[in-house]
């Protein structure tokens, strides 16, 4: 699903996406959720909804669901030192680290993630105002059952914590990607994460502060990677998240 409403100047402001796997029996239900969640999302009304539906036909993969994990932080500039450092010590360099806090902070909003190379810190998604949206992802009974097992999430929150750590794990399954830093563009969610298949899924409440409209989704890739192979693949590949590893 994609809710946007028509800005004058901008052409169209993203309110709301969202997307999953499910069985044909589920359809009904979950094009209505999605409807139901345009039409009360904090971003504003929207004036235009999309829902698209697609048969998967090749068989998807299996990721595994990251370990959740909290880290103490009280303030916006607090968390980005915090990012900075586990950034750098995945092997991202201050350039790179610069370049995805510029887009983490622009009023600009993008649809999808932006992808970055870890060294030259260029930007690699082919549509810039679009971004790349990560897509085609479901979660197994048991990773969400795993889900609702983790501390310290409100019930109000259980969805976006859910679908984020869903997209996340799709995404640090990928072999080129280093990490990624998500920052809610919803102006009344204030906890992001940091994400990588070895930090796994570390929240980090006041990333912003309460009423801000910016946000985004900015995505770490080797600098020898084929962005066009990653890209293809968090777009299109179907992939099933399954409990974690090492339990
Ligand atoms: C979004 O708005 O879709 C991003 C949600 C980030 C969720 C972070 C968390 O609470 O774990
Ligand atoms: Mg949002």
């Amino acid at each position: 699903m994609r809710a946007s409403k028509k800005s004058g100047r901008i052409g169209s402001i993203h309110i709301s996406g969202a997307e999953t796997i499910c069985t044909k029996q589920k359809l009904s239900i979950m094009a209505q959720q999605y409807i139901e969640r345009a039409l009360t999302h904090s971003r504003g009304l929207p004036d235009e909804i999309v829902v698209s539906v697609e048969e998967i036909t090749e068989k998807p993969l299996n990721a595994y669901l990251l370990k959740a994990s909290t880290i103490q932080c009280s303030s916006p500039a607090e968390a980005r030192r915090i990012i900075a450092e586990l950034l750098i010590d995945t092997d991202i360099s201050g350039q790179a680290v610069a370049s995805g806090f510029k887009i983490l902070d622009s009023k600009k909003r993008m649809r999808g993630a932006s992808l970055i190379l870890s060294n030259s810190a260029a930007r690699v998604e082919p549509d810039r105002s679009r971004g790349v949206r990560v897509s085609r992802f479901g979660l197994s009974k048991n990773a969400f059952v795993e889900i609702t097992k983790i501390n310290r999430i409100k019930r109000s929150q259980f969805t976006t914590v859910a679908e984020a750590i869903s997209l996340a794990s799709k995404t640090a399954a990928h072999p080129d990607i280093l990490a990624e830093v998500c920052i809610s563009d919803d102006p009344d969610y204030t906890t992001g994460y940091i994400a990588s298949s070895r930090l796994g899924y570390i929240r980090i409440p006041n990333i912003k502060s309460a009423g801000d409209m910016r946000g985004g989704r900015v995505i770490y890739l080797r600098q020898d990677s084929k962005p066009e192979d990653v890209i293809k693949y968090l777009e299109k590949m179907p992939v099933i998240i399954k409990r974690s590893r090492n339990r």
